[in-house]
């Protein structure tokens, strides 16, 4: 009987739970009431011409390039492109060189963009703007428009992309468009002034604003 009433007792507990109302449903929305009105007219805005404001955009990169030819005093054979691309921080040059003797060669940026002579004597000094000593590009002075040494391999062939500071390739005292690439044959010891003690200068070309 103790036994019966439990269970019975359980049962009712449980109908109770199970009869306790459900949740209240959502109150459906109102349907709208159809008004006899006539929707207020939609202002016509005057049709305006359809020109996106976007800013312009930023001009392509300042480029040139420097095609390498060898020079005939030297009797060399090197010959190469070199690319540049101006840079928030200066100009980013490509070098492409081939036919070199294997190991480093100085190479500098020259103040004239004229390889006329046989050994390229026409194409004058270091680019030196700001009347610098000769130096590494990370000494505190040093001419603008050279970077170190170019290495080649086995195969004769250098091959380069750096950061140059300082330099632009714009109308300014510090463009290098218009001078001279020159690349000798021996390495820049970074230090003989006025010119690094690098030897002849193998192969030589002008520096040009791409079209
Ligand atoms: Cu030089
Ligand atoms: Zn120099």
């Amino acid at each position: 009987m103790k036994h019966t009433l439990f269970v019975l007792a359980l049962a009712l507990g449980c109908s109770k739970k199970s009869s306790s109302p459900p949740p209240a449903a959502p109150e459906p929305a109102p349907e709208p009431t159809a008004s006899t009105e006539p929707p207020p007219a939609a202002p016509t805005p005057a049709p305006e011409p359809v020109k996106a404001e976007e800013p312009a955009p930023p001009p392509p990169p300042k480029t040139a390039t420097a095609t390498l030819a060898p020079t005939k005093k030297s009797k060399s054979k090197v010959t190469g492109t070199i690319s540049f691309k101006e840079v928030a921080d200066g100009v980013e040059v490509t070098a492409n060189i081939e036919n070199l003797k294997a190991g480093d060669h100085a190479w500098h940026v020259h103040e004239k963009g004229d390889c006329s002579a046989a050994d390229a004597a026409s194409a004058g000094e270091h680019f030196n703007p700001a009347g610098a000593a000769h130096g590494a590009p990370d000494a505190p002075a040093h001419h603008a428009g050279h970077y170190g040494n170019l290495t080649a391999g086995k195969d004769g062939k250098a091959t380069k992309t750096f950061v140059m500071k300082g330099i632009t390739l714009g109308d300014d005292a510090n463009s290098i468009v218009g001078k001279g690439f020159i690349v000798h044959a021996k390495k820049d010891d970074l230090k003989s002034q006025p010119a690094g003690n690098a030897g002849d200068r193998v192969a030589c070309g002008v520096i040009e604003r791409a079209p």
